[in-house]
């Protein structure tokens, strides 16, 4: 949903309890507008959040200022990359609105619990190097919540100039690439980043991945001008806390915005279905359904496709593995 379309509208009314908008009333809002173009902005005006700190957001305007907006109680915690209405106050702003999300990226805070990491995702670049080793298990877990958010991932094989003789990363690589998932190679001394910028395109990238593959580096790297890249925690005074925690926003100067999302350990698969994880590996995808069981689980059951197909070679043993492992870290979660 485009930002520009939902000027001057209520969006938001008192009685919406941690609530964001549905589509419905997001609808609505176009609705509104197309009735009253023109009219003054009442609830508030678009804008595009940078980056969230705990009580507050750094939200950019349609015209490229970016003001610090306080949170109101009841409304979710918008992220990077999250679409809001916010009203100026005395001091600075306040968001009023969250406009719907079209996906969002969630990892569990330290008791468990989801939290959203960024919002308005296209595509997901999965990064790994050579060093920091790369855990095959956490890349697949990467590509389920992928999958399962409706965002494509694309697999970054990055410190490419640290890959030695005798390293099998290359395979790694592309093991993904028979997937079907888009690949590339770069590293920081490549001058020419053609490659990642028509990717990148006019598109909101998240990078994922360990921490140390390089994630901000490479977005330093496609960010030309020194003053861009000094980025969000410039305006937040207590940025020691900040740095590790938040995710943060960028914007290309030919277009697309990159989102540098903290190391992430972990990531937040506990609220997807053992179905759904299932259909996160898309090469699954042929033999499911196709278990002599309907509620099959693919472990010692008879006539199982899954276990066939891996048998027959058609599915790789780590690749199964790492599903047998995310589902039983769900389970164990129940
Ligand atoms: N050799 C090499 N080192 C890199 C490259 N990119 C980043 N680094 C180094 O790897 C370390 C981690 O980089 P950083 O961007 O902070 O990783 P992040 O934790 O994923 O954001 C830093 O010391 C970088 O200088 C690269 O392409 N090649
Ligand atoms: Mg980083
Ligand atoms: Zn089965």
């Amino acid at each position: 949903m485009g930002l520009r379309a939902i000027t001057g509208c209520v969006a938001y009314t008192s009685t919406m309890t941690k609530r964001r908008l549905t589509d419905q009333q997001a609808k609505r809002i176009q609705a509104q507008r197309s009735h009253s173009e023109g009219d003054a902005i009442e609830e508030g005006k678009p804008g595009l959040v940078i980056a969230r700190f705990s009580k507050q957001a750094l939200v950019e305007t349609d015209n490229g200022e970016r003001i610090l907006c306080h949170l109101r109680a009841h409304l979710d915690a918008p992220v990077a990359g999250d679409e809001v209405l916010w009203a100026p106050t005395t001091d600075a702003g306040v968001i009023n609105a969250l406009i719907t999300r079209r996906n969002v990226l969630e990892r569990p805070d330290s008791q468990g619990r989801l939290r959203p990491v960024a919002a308005n995702i296209d595509l997901m670049l999965v990064v790994f190097a050579p060093e920091p080793a790369p855990q095959p298990a956490l890349l697949d877990r990467y590509l389920v919540a992928a999958e399962h958010m409706g965002t494509e991932p694309v697999l970054v094989l990055n410190k490419a100039d640290l890959i030695r003789a005798d390293s099998d990363i290359e395979n790694t690589l592309e093991h993904f690439g028979a997937l079907g998932y888009r690949t590339l190679t770069t590293h920081h001394e490549m001058t020419d980043a053609s490659d990642l910028l028509a990717l990148i395109s006019q598109h909101t990238l998240v990078l994922v991945g360990q921490s140390g593959v390089g994630k901000s580096s490479l977005i330093r790297r496609l960010l030309p001008d020194a003053s861009i890249r000094v980025g969000a925690l410039s305006e937040v005074a207590d940025k020691g806390r900040h740095t590790t925690t938040t995710a943060e926003l960028f914007h290309l100067p030919g277009g697309g915005r990159l989102i540098d999302s903290p190391g992430v350990r972990d990531f937040g698969l506990s609220h997807v279905t053992t179905e759904a994880v299932a259909e996160g590996f898309r090469e699954f995808r042929p033999y499911l359904g196709q278990c002599r069981f309907r509620d099959c689980q693919h472990g010692t059951e008879p006539n199982c496709a899954l276990r066939d197909a891996l048998e027959a070679g058609k599915i790789q043993p780590q690749r199964f593995e790492s599903y047998q492992q995310i589902v039983a870290a769900i389970r164990a979660d129940q």
